[in-house]
């Protein structure tokens, strides 16, 4: 059921699906057919339209260049949000501002961080990581040891459990895509396979937990199977080429790819072997998904595979009706994204996503969608399918499996429940204005 539609020398696009989704194909090859739909749109300029004048900056020589740059003053709001600015005796969160990125690269600067007890300040000289518990020989290793092996290189995400809590609400929050969504980023990390230090050590085949610790002031400790160990877990040294960031875990961290952000352990410093899963405070209490009925489960490690738009989203404007191009990120702690469809008419119709090259396994993957707005109503949505077979759950289904919640409007932003990997939908009116609703 497509139809096509010329203007001017617009070549024709094909329609995919209600209120103005184009087919991917317009996106391939350089794009051609949608650069059509730009200019046909009036959107770009044509450039004899007026001379090119020369401003200030073209006239003088420019300004000294910094040891290390910092993003331009005009790009001044793409920043954290955080939630203890004051850095109060409890935890804090600084959330990415995904509606003001795009690729898939989380800056190391804006790469979410939680930190349960402030950053603490690591001398990386006297940093030490211990392995020991049921191996044949106990093992401790520097900055500067794990730096001389052989070193891995891979891009994944980390997702907070907690990632998205806001969406439990039963009323949508009418907050930006870096309030819902914010506690998720993707880098590529460089450390040493864990297997590598676990076989180095001689692991007794009976250790089938890990009790991860952190240096911080709690000693954050999680339970990591040696099944994941021995699977893709790191020991991560760098972060996007560049040492660890000091909120991310400077400066080394336990990499489980996929698995709950809290057992990334942060500022590793001991791992023990042991036979059984040690119930630490973080496993049993904080990231336990409480279920309608009041059950738990008991571990919930993996983040489900799931993708939001973040282009164009609330706190974005349309200026006019015409061509746009919908983008967002999906990605799965199961593998690879398979498929990403959007919605424009609030999921009545669909069509298939293009997927940005390379799509990685436990990775951001940027879906685009060429857009044709009529100037009408519409409600944005995405939807992902991982490698493995799942896809992310419509709403309707998710808050029947796993509960929301009346939220007393003071603190829009805490909530027990974990791991929403629903969709999420942006409602466009015919100002161009955008809005969080649940359809
Ligand atoms: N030592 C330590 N590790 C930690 C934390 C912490 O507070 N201390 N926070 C955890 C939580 S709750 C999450 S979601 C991830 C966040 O990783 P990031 O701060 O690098 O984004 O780190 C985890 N590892
Ligand atoms: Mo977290």
């Amino acid at each position: 059921m497509s139809t096509t539609y010329r203007r001017g020398r617009t070549p024709s696009l094909d329609l995919v699906a209600g209120n103005g989704l184009i087919d991917r194909r317009a996106l391939l090859g350089k794009g051609i057919a949608v650069a059509g739909a730009m200019g046909a749109a009036g959107t770009v300029t044509g450039a004899a339209a007026e001379p090119l004048k020369d401003e200030q900056w073209s006239l003088e020589f420019g300004s000294i260049m910094p040891p290390v740059q910092t993003a331009s003053k005009y790009e001044k709001d793409v920043v954290r949000s955080l939630s203890n600015p004051q850095g109060e005796f409890r935890n804090s969160h600084a959330r990415t501002p995904h509606h003001l990125l795009n690729g898939t690269v989380t800056p190391n600067g804006l790469h979410f961080s939680i930190n349960h007890c402030g950053v603490p300040d690591i001398d990386p000289a006297k940093h030490k990581l211990v392995i020991h518990g049921m191996v044949r020989q106990p093992l401790e290793f520097t900055l500067e040891q794990l730096s001389r092996y052989p070193l891995v290189t891979r891009m994944a995400f980390v997702e907070c459990a907690g990632n998205s809590a806001p969406m439990f609400s039963n009323q949508p929050l009418q907050v930006t895509a870096q309030a819902l969504h914010g506690l998720v980023s993707n880098a590529e990390w460089t450390g040493v396979r864990l297997s590598t230090l676990l076989d180095e050590a001689g692991i007794d085949p009976r250790a089938k937990w890990l009790i991860a610790e952190g240096a911080d002031a709690q000693f954050l400790d999680r339970s990591i199977p040696v099944k994941k160990a021995y699977d893709d877990a790191l020991v991560a040294i760098y972060q996007n080429g560049e040492h660890l960031m000091p909120g991310n875990g400077y400066p080394m961290r336990l990499l489980v790819p996929g698995y709950q952000g809290n057992m990334n352990v942060k500022f590793l410093r001991r791992l023990k072997a042991i036979d059984q899963p040690a119930y630490t405070y973080f496993e049993t209490k904080n990231y336990s998904q409480i279920l309608p009925g009041g059950k738990t489960w008991r571990f919930h490690f993996l983040m489900e595979v799931k993708s939001f738009i973040t282009h164009p989203s609330f706190g974005h404007h349309l200026k006019e009706p015409g061509y746009y191009t919908i983008s967002g990120v999906a990605y799965s702690g199961a593998g690879r994204i398979a498929k990403v469809l959007v919605s424009a008419d609030g999921g009545k119709s669909w069509g298939e996503a293009a997927l940005q090259a390379p799509v990685l396994d436990k990775a951001f993957t940027r879906f685009q969608m060429p857009w044709r707005w009529d100037g009408q109503p519409a409600i944005l949505q995405s939807r992902a399918w991982d490698e493995a077979g799942n896809v992310q759950p419509l709403r309707a289904e998710f808050v029947a499996a796993r509960g929301e919640t009346k939220q007393p409007l003071a603190s829009p932003l805490l909530f027990p429940n974990q791991h929403y990997n629903s969709i999420t939908s942006w409602a466009v009116d015919s100002k161009g204005e955008i809005k969080h609703v649940y359809a």
